[in-house]
């Protein structure tokens, strides 16, 4: 009977990874898929993380059921991490939460959480935002329109024309948002911005919905929070999806938290119920282990700051990266400025390249990112940045 669907492409990001798997050029690059690469261009356990398993190798005496809305240690663990763990709204008991099968699986339960409230809900997204939010909310049943948020020519957000249609946005309308580490354009708003986007959602009345998938890659783990907690301490309603997969290194894990700030406690205890409700009809419960890691991590202060020391590290590290690769491509005489290239945040950086100067790296190089020109910093190694700047200088002065 399937033979009536239509045969489809596979997911443009996680499909480079078979292509660059299929390269036997042994000079090949792979600046795909978001995950974080060391020198050597593995993706080790994190410390902390072995460590934690040690432990829950020890306590976990079960593999009975846990409860529906995950494990509480990890949701209250990563609410104080995300909100701050004196955050008003927190205090208030204004907070519904659940454990989710990572940052996709909170987007989607949120998304089924928004249908429910009106089912002809529109959702804003930056133009342009990571591909995986567009099935990920339309296939909810959500409408989705695009706010401009990025210039290509000028590699910088479109602030202005951004806050111009926001403030068009009507009153229930939702518009997300990327906590911080934007993805693709690693472009993010600055403090007085975020000001600004908090305004105009009080104003307009529309409800931000924040992703956060790259907590601590930008500026610390602090930082790159206060676009979330500003929301949060100014308006009624946030909902938020948080992801564990990059900052813990837990990706097959499948560990995420989706939030819900409410107007009050008792709209609380309803949407408690209802995130549950959701969930239930989709996988019941979510899986426990990554859960149980961060709880294990984030209620143990010197495993916390075995964590945190990490997360700096991998941070540093990519910001060395983007400033290698920016010195290197000065140095070989590229005709492109790309020192914007440093004041991207996070993992990935928007070279600002067409898609057939994109093609030709991949084609006449070996050297694999998403069409868009969104490349994976964390992929870039000492070992690699002279090959990769020298095949990049070939095609854009071409
Ligand atoms: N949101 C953004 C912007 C992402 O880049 C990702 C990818 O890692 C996610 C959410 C969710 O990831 P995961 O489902 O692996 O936790
Ligand atoms: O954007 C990325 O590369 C990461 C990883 O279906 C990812 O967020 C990519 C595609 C996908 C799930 C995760």
């Amino acid at each position: 009977m399937f033979e009536v669907l239509p045969q489809l492409a596979p997911d443009p990001i996680l499909g480079l990874s078979a292509a660059y798997k299929q390269d036997s050029n042994p000079s090949k690059i792979d600046l795909g898929v978001g995950v974080y690469k060391d020198e050597q261009g593995n993706t080790p356990i994190l410390s902390a993380v072995a460590k934690a398993q040690q432990v829950l190798l020890e306590r976990e005496t079960s593999k009975t059921y846990i409860t529906p809305q995950g494990v509480q240690g990890f949701i209250d663990g990563m609410l104080q991490l995300i909100l701050g763990a004196q955050s008003p709204v927190l205090l208030a008991d204004r907070v519904a939460a659940v454990q989710a099968p990572g940052g996709c699986g909170s987007l989607r339960i949120l998304s089924e959480l928004l249908t429910r409230v009106n089912a002809d809900t529109k959702v804003w997204v930056s133009d342009p935002t990571w591909a995986n939010h567009i099935p990920l909310i339309g296939n909810a049943g959500l409408t989705i329109e695009t706010y401009p948020y990025f210039d290509k020519a000028s590699a910088s957000i479109r602030f202005d024309a951004m806050m111009e249609c926001l403030r068009q946005v009507k009153k229930g309308d939702v518009v997300l948002l990327h906590g911080c580490c934007h993805n693709p354009t690693g472009a993010d708003l600055t403090k007085a911005q975020w000001q600004e986007v908090m305004n105009v959602a009080k104003e307009r009345e529309f409800l931000p919905f924040v992703d956060i998938a790259y907590q601590g890659f930008g500026d610390s783990l602090e930082d790159d929070a206060y676009g979330v907690r500003l929301l949060c301490e100014n308006l009624p309603e946030v909902i938020i999806a948080a992801s564990c997969s990059k900052n813990f290194g837990l990706y097959r894990e499948r560990v995420g938290l989706a939030a819900i700030v409410c107007a009050d406690s008792n709209t609380r205890k309803i949407a408690q119920g209802q995130i549950q409700s959701v969930a239930r009809g989709i996988y019941s419960m979510p899986p426990s282990y990554g859960g149980a890691l961060v709880d294990i991590i984030l209620s143990d202060d010197a495993l916390k700051q075995e964590w945190v020391n990490e997360v700096d590290e991998m941070r540093v590290r990519m910001r060395t990266l983007r400033e290698l690769l920016v010195n290197k491509l000065a140095e070989y005489g590229a005709q492109k400025d790309f020192s914007f290239v440093n004041d991207q945040k996070g993992m990935f950086s928007f070279l600002c390249i067409t898609p057939e100067q994109v093609q030709k790296m991949r084609n006449e190089h070996s050297v694999y990112f998403v069409d868009s020109s969104r490349v994976n910093v964390a992929g870039i190694s000492l070992a690699n940045v002279d090959t990769l700047a020298k095949a990049m200088v070939k095609v854009i002065n071409a």
